[in-house]
């Protein structure tokens, strides 16, 4: 963008920079007119926001995807990649070390952008499997992990944040809740959580709840635990005001509507009999079964940024850098569905999701699996060939509301 001297006198206030000969800087004008909203952002949970917030493009990300773009060699896809510039993505905390990266991506986020963070620093993630387990958190998620992001919040009430809270936590909760192994694990999320919705429940954020996604409570014996956990959660947070229901497929690879849904290895043809929520659009509907009979607040965002190509997992549960997956749809806030809201990318497509080298502290045996994409470094660093294959089978042209879907969702098997 070209800006006369006179445009930037008026809209940045660099006119000393100007003056004594500074070039001028497109992004740094940009920020100086993409300030954000002059008064505190309200927040009304009861809409669908973003109809009018579109998911703010984050300069962490936009930094890394410049470097990467300018290390491809392709023209074609050069090009392709260049279309991802102003793509809008959530950003991941995933420590306390990270609380840090909030202050680093809010400077530059206008009024008419929403800031995406995904909350995932919890003590305990996973069930140590066997043994006793730990008996307590080895650190206060609340005073040294929430409790800061609350005043970084707080202190940034002209900006407005969408947030997902603890992606795929809840799974373990249900699943190995009355494994001995698993009780700390159980309390701590069942006491963390809640207390993050309560501290974040701030007139300028909108609450999303992690769900996990089709694979972990579609099963016909997890559907209804794992949707009354939510409930649960929600209730003991004090049904927050700010809450408006549930992400799905945080960091993941199903389909939204595909259909029929996807089937994995070794699975007959009535595959869907025992978990129908093949796609993510099904899972939802099963979900509102339970969560349709409270009044909890139940609509939803779903992160597409991997879920570009399906049928390239051998088995559901196979989620480490999967091999010949694709960029899915971009921040959407068209979705032709009742809970719905937006599609977003909740997950930096290009970084590592763990990797199979045994000699690392993020080794992770799925990451060595036949279909996972080998090799791959450390998890949260940036792998370029990933990222290019990830680029290669983007189809941007895809409408994720599919408008020539062969059939619509249904709930119902389609064999027995
Ligand atoms: C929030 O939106 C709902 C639904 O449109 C509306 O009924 C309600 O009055 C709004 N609340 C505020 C505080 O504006
Ligand atoms: C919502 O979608 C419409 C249609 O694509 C678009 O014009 C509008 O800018 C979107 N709103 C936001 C806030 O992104
Ligand atoms: C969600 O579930 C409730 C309760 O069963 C039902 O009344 C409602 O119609 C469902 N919503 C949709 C959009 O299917
Ligand atoms: C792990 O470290 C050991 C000792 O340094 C080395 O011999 C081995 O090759 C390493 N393994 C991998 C997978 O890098
Ligand atoms: C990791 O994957 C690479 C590529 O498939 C393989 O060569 C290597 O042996 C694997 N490392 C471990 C520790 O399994
Ligand atoms: C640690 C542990 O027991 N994990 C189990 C939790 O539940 C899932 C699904 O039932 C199992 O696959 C895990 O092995």
């Amino acid at each position: 963008m070209k800006f006369s001297p006179a445009a930037t006198f008026l809209l940045t206030g660099t006119y000393i920079a100007a003056a004594i000969g500074v070039p001028y800087e497109a992004t740094v004008l940009d920020r100086g007119v993409n300030v954000a909203c002059e008064r505190p952002v309200v927040l009304n949970a009861s809409t669908n926001i973003w109809k009018s917030y579109s998911l703010h493009p984050d300069a962490i990300y936009q930094n890394l995807l410049q470097t990467a773009t300018t290390s491809i060699t392709d023209a074609d896809l050069k090009q392709k990649a260049l279309k991802l510039a102003s793509v809008g993505t959530f950003v991941r905390i995933s420590d306390r070390e990270q609380i840090s990266r909030i202050k680093e991506v809010v400077k530059d986020v206008p009024c008419h952008h929403i800031l995406g963070l995904v909350l995932d620093g919890l003590p305990l993630k996973k069930c140590p499997g066997t043994g006793p387990g730990p008996t307590e958190d080895p650190w206060s998620y609340a005073e040294e992990y929430i409790d800061p992001i609350a005043a970084t919040l707080k202190a940034n009430p002209n900006t407005a944040f969408a947030l997902i809270f603890e992606p795929d936590a809840i799974l373990d909760v249900v699943a190995n809740g009355t494994l001995l192994a698993c009780q700390q694990l159980v309390k701590s999320y069942r006491t963390n959580v809640p207390y993050a919705l309560r501290a974040l429940n701030l007139p300028n954020v909108i609450q999303y709840l992690d769900a996990c996604h089709g694979g972990c409570f579609g099963w016909k014996k997890t559907q209804k635990p794992g949707a009354q956990e939510l409930i649960n959660t929600w209730t003991a947070a004090g049904k927050p005001s700010q809450f408006r229901g549930v992400a799905v497929n945080v960091a993941g690879y199903n389909a939204w509507n595909l259909s029929p849904g996807e089937k994995f290895k070794d699975e007959d043809t009535c595959y869907d009999v025992y978990n129908p929520a093949r796609n993510e659009k099904r899972y939802l509907q099963i979900l509102n079964k339970t969560i349709g009979e409270t009044d909890m607040p139940f609509h939803a965002i779903m992160d597409s940024s991997r879920a570009g190509v399906q049928g390239i997992r051998y088995h559901w549960k196979d989620y480490c850098n999967v091999n010949e997956a694709g960029f899915g749809p971009v921040f959407s806030n068209i979705t032709k569905d009742p809970f719905l809201d937006a599609f977003v990318w909740a997950k930096w497509g290009g970084e590592s999701d763990g990797t199979n080298d045994t000699n690392t502290s993020t080794y992770d045996r799925p990451c060595g699996l036949p279909d996972a994409f080998q090799p791959m470094p450390e998890k949260g660093q940036w792998s370029q060939p990933y990222f290019e294959m990830l680029l290669r089978n983007w189809k941007q042209k895809w409408d994720p509301t599919f408008p020539k879907q062969r059939q619509p969702a249904k709930i119902s098997p389609r064999c027995g």
